[in-house]
C-alpha cells in the first residue's frame, strides 16, 4: 500500500497525481459514465472502484465481469470510460474486452499490476498498483493495492471535476493511516488463525455486506472457495429477506461484513434475522457485535475506505481455513495463474 501511495499525494495542496493515466482535465470533464471490467477478484476491487467513483467523483459507474461483456454485443459509448482491472494483465477475457472496445473506439485505462503486461500495452493509460508478484496463484494483496488506486482515481477525477476538496483532504488522510491500520490487522492473525479452525467444519459458508461491504462479501467468499473448496455464497444483506434466509440454520455459518457508518442498524438487523433462525454468525466489524458470536473488530478509517480494510481479515480467515483443512494453498486446484480460455 506504502508503495501504491507513494511519491502520488501531494502534502501542502492535498493533491492527487496519477502520471500514467493520460486522462487530461478536458477529456476527465467530458467523462459522463465509467465502466469498469475485470474478472474474479479483479472485478470485485472493481466494484468498490465503481463505488469510490460514484461517491468521490460523482460519475455514474458500474462494473462488470470482463468474461461476461465480451460476449454480450455491448454497446460501446464514446463518453464512457472504460477502466479494465488485472493483476497479471495477461488475463484473456480481460484483454479481449480490451481489445473489443478498442476495435469500437473506446478509450480504455487499465489499473494493472504486472508492468508492460499485455493489458497494459493495450490500453490508453492507466495506473499501476504496484502490489509486486503475487507468489501464490490467488489474488490478495494487488486486490487491496487496487482498490486503494481506485481511491486515488476517484479523487482524482473528483478534483478535476471541482468536486470533492473538503473529501479530497479527508480522504487522503484517510488513505495515508492505511499502512499502520493494515499492521495492527496483520497482529491479529493468531485469533483469526483461531477462528479459522472453528469454522472450517463448515459445508457452506454465507457472506453477507450492504452497498460498500458487499463487494468485499463477493471477494471473501471467493478467497474461500478457491483456497478452501469451500462452498461459500455471497449476498448483499439486503437481499437475505427475498430468498436466502430459507438457507439458515447452524450447520451453515454467515459471515458479514457490519461497519460502523449509516447503515449499522441495518445491518445489525440483519444480523438479529440470522440469529432468530439460529444462524451462526461472524462479524467483521469496528465495534463488538452483540447479535455475532466472534467479532473480529479492524480499525475504522473514512467510510469510503473501509472495504480496503475489512477485506484483508478475510484473506487471512480464507488462509487459515484452507491450512487447517490441509489444501496446497499456493497452488489450489483447477486454478491458473492468468486465465487464458
Ligand atoms: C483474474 C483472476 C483472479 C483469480 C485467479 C484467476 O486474474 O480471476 O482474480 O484470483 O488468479 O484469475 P487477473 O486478471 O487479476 O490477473
Amino acid at each position: 500500500v506504502d508503495r501504491v501511495l507513494a511519491g502520488r499525494i501531494d502534502d501542502r495542496f492535498a493533491t492527487v497525481h496519477l502520471g500514467g493515466l493520460n486522462l487530461d482535465p478536458r477529456e476527465a470533464r467530458a467523462v459522463r459514465r465509467v465502466k469498469i471490467l475485470g474478472c474474479g477478484t479483479s472485478y470485485h476491487a472493481g466494484l468498490i472502484g465503481a463505488q469510490m467513483i460514484e461517491e468521490l467523483a460523482r460519475i455514474p459507474a458500474d462494473a462488470e465481469p470482463a468474461s461476461e461483456f465480451r460476449y454480450r454485443n455491448p454497446v460501446v459509448d464514446p463518453d464512457t470510460l472504460y477502466i479494465a482491472v488485472s493483476q497479471s494483465g495477461e488475463t484473456y477475457d480481460a484483454l479481449a474486452a480490451v481489445q473489443e472496445l478498442k476495435r469500437k473506439g473506446a478509450r480504455v485505462l487499465g489499473v494493472i499490476n504486472v508492468v508492460g503486461s499485455a493489458i497494459a500495452r493495450e490500453a490508453d493509460g492507466g495506473v499501476y498498483v504496484h502490489a509486486g508478484p503475487e507468489v501464490c496463484v490467488v489474488s490478495t494483496k494487488c486486490f487491496t493495492n487496487t482498490v486503494v488506486a481506485f481511491g486515488l482515481l476517484a479523487l482524482h477525477l473528483g478534483r478535476i471535476r471541482d468536486l470533492s476538496v473538503k473529501d479530497g483532504k479527508r480522504i487522503i488522510e484517510g488513505l495515508r493511516k492505511l499502512p499502520g491500520q493494515i499492521a495492527e490487522i496483520m497482529e491479529s492473525e493468531p485469533e483469526i488463525k483461531k477462528l479459522a479452525q472453528e469454522y472450517a467444519d463448515a459445508q457452506s459458508m454465507l457472506f453477507i455486506g450492504r452497498v460498500r461491504g458487499y463487494p468485499v462479501a463477493l471477494e471473501a467468499s471467493l478467497k474461500l472457495k478457491e483456497v478452501s473448496y469451500i462452498h461459500a455464497e455471497a449476498y448483499p444483506a439486503s437481499e437475505l429477506k427475498h430468498g436466502p434466509l430459507a438457507l439458515i440454520e447452524p450447520a451453515m455459518p454467515t459471515v458479514a461484513i457490519v461497519p460502523d457508518d449509516d447503515l449499522l442498524e441495518k445491518n445489525r438487523a440483519a444480523l438479529e434475522e440470522i440469529k432468530a433462525r439460529s444462524g451462526r454468525i461472524l462479524a467483521v466489524a469496528h465495534q463488538e457485535q452483540e447479535k455475532a458470536d466472534r467479532t473480529i473488530i479492524v480499525p475504522k478509517n473514512e467510510d469510503e475506505l473501509d472495504p480496503i480494510l475489512m477485506g484483508i481479515p478475510l484473506q487471512l480467515l480464507a488462509y487459515h481455513t484452507a491450512l487447517a483443512l490441509g489444501r496446497d494453498i499456493d497452488k489450489p486446484r483447477n486454478l491458473a495463474k492468468s486465465v487464458t480460455v
